[in-house]
């Protein structure tokens, strides 16, 4: 296991020798990476001396981030060919979405899985999310403005549900008091993540919710929404973030598992009130956090990929302990 720490001097050197930055954020974006991204890209353009590019492969991004300051500068392909690379929230390179030989990146992440993939790994796997890595390392080398606090306050407020999750504790808090402190307003912040939904999520919730089927004794809890559920509801794949939280949320659940049927592929999500599904995705070629882990397979049948999935969690003995 590489040392954590934060390489504050080495950062500060190679950021201080960049000319041009590009931060990139993964493919499928949460507010995690895009509220990173973003947090680091409001520090670095109030340098003048620098051309700072945000960018992110999807074609698609998360809409209800709109009022996250910069979100419109953030584009879909790179224009700088020789530029200094940070990632955001990113475990693997291949997440990236694009070909980055020999070039210079700096990780910032707080994935356990992180393969360290940069020529300065800043991944810290104890913080909740990569924002409060970020902003840990960043308040070292910049004054940080407001726009950044809220920012990086975004990506906290929703890697931790809401400081609902294991991941909070009182470090958690005080980078919160901290950026609050320093200009986020968590009253909009939060109203702008709870009170502006789509309709299209709504009608795929419960689409998923009436797939709902328990297994192993009701430790597991299983939810699947097909291309024509998609299609019917008209739901983009931000619509589909949190579902999964339903399965788990029920009282004898230990692992909970949604299954989205896309377009030529499956895109699996696990959540665990405490059993390391991590060990599941890599199984599979996936990757994630010991309570939050995912992959994507190629397109088979539904059900015959939910048994699958669920024998493995049996078989890695996930659901061993006391419920
Ligand atoms: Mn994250």
């Amino acid at each position: 296991m590489a040392e954590r720490r934060l390489y504050i001097t080495e950062v500060r050197e190679k950021l201080s020798e960049a000319r041009n930055i590009t931060i990139l954020t993964h493919l499928n974006p949460d507010a995690d990476t895009i509220g990173t991204g973003l947090g680091i890209y409001n520090l670095l353009v109030q340098n003048k001396t620098k051309r700072v590019e945000i960018v992110n492969a999807s074609k698609m991004l998360p809409q209800h981030l709109d009022f996250l300051p910069g979100f419109e500068k953030i584009k879909h392909k790179m224009d700088f060919e020789e530029s200094l690379i940070i990632s955001c929230d990113c475990g693997s390179i291949d997440r990236l979405g694009f070909t980055l030989e020999n070039r210079s990146i700096i990780n910032i992440d707080h994935h356990q899985s992180n393969e360290l993939y940069g020529e300065i790994n800043v991944v810290i796997p104890e913080y909740a999310s990569a924002s409060q890595v970020a902003f840990m390392l960043l308040k070292e080398i910049y004054e940080i403005n407001a726009g950044s606090a809220s920012c990086f306050y975004a990506a906290l407020l929703s890697d931790t549900r809401y400081f609902t999750t294991s991941s909070v504790n009182q470090k958690v808090f005080d980078a919160a008091r901290d950026l609050v402190e320093l200009g986020a307003d968590p009253a909009k912040i939060a109203y702008n993540f709870t009170q502006r939904r789509s309709l299209s999520s709504l009608r795929i919730l419960h689409r998923a919710l009436g797939s709902l089927e328990l297994k192993c004794n009701a430790r597991v809890a299983t939810l699947f929404v097909t291309e024509e559920d998609i299609a019917a509801t008209g739901a983009k794949m931000p619509d589909m973030e949190g579902i999964v939280d339903y399965a788990r949320s029920l009282k004898t659940v230990e692992v909970a598992l949604f299954v989205m049927e896309l377009k030529g592929e499956i895109r699996i999500s696990l959540r665990s009130k405490g059993a390391d599904v991590s060990r599941v995705a890599a199984v599979f070629g996936g990757g994630g956090h010991k309570v939050a882990a995912g992959w994507i397979m190629d397109k088979r049948d539904l059900h015959e990929t939910i048994d699958i999935i669920v024998k493995n969690i049996q078989n890695l003995g996930l659901i061993d302990g006391k419920i």
